[in-house]
């Protein structure tokens, strides 16, 4: 059977899920910031829409997505925050070293979140075109910043043990 898909842009944070007196990291990557620019605003706003304030937010930019872990680290490092968010594009068509930037970013990110023992979110869109990364930042498919922030949220609350 094939299995339903999972959309979080539609998932609906319930009134428990509060985020007032959590503090999240975001790291944009400015390659393709058109897309990323569009994924940290959703991001912000679904962490606002929970009760997050402007002041527990703390954003740091970096060149590209391979920078994503080493910026993510330098935020941790500075900010101490519940949970990070890591944004990025990267498009397959326009990166002929692609495959090695996506593994090398994840591979960064998810050593963080054993290394820190706290969740560093992966909300990077890998993509084979424009198009598709475009449908994914606010378009047909909803927008992955919405994905990354409730998962943030959920992930930082485990970690508080609520
Ligand atoms: C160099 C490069 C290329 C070709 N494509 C992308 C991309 O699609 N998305 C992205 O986030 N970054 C890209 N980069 C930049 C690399 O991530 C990195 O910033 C540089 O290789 C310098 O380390």
């Amino acid at each position: 059977m094939k299995a339903k898909k999972h959309n979080l842009s539609e998932s609906h944070l319930s009134p428990a899920e509060d985020a007032s007196g959590l503090r999240f990291g975001i790291v944009v990557s400015s390659w393709n910031s058109e897309i990323t620019e569009s994924l940290f605003r959703a991001a912000v706003s679904t962490l606002k829409s929970a009760g997050c304030p402007d002041e527990n937010i703390f954003r740091t930019d970096v060149p590209g997505s391979f920078e994503l872990p080493l910026g993510a680290k330098i935020l941790y490092e500075q900010r101490k925050p519940d949970a990070i968010i890591c944004l990025g594009c990267v498009i397959r068509g326009e990166t002929p070293h692609f495959d090695y930037i996506c593994s090398a970013v994840s591979a960064g990110i998810m050593q963080l979140n054993v290394e820190k023992g706290l969740p560093f979110i992966f909300g990077v869109l890998t993509t084979e075109n424009i198009q598709q990364a475009q449908d994914r930042s606010g378009g047909t498919h909803g927008n992955k910043g919405i994905e990354a922030a409730v998962t943030a949220i959920r992930m930082a609350l485990l970690k508080a043990g609520n």
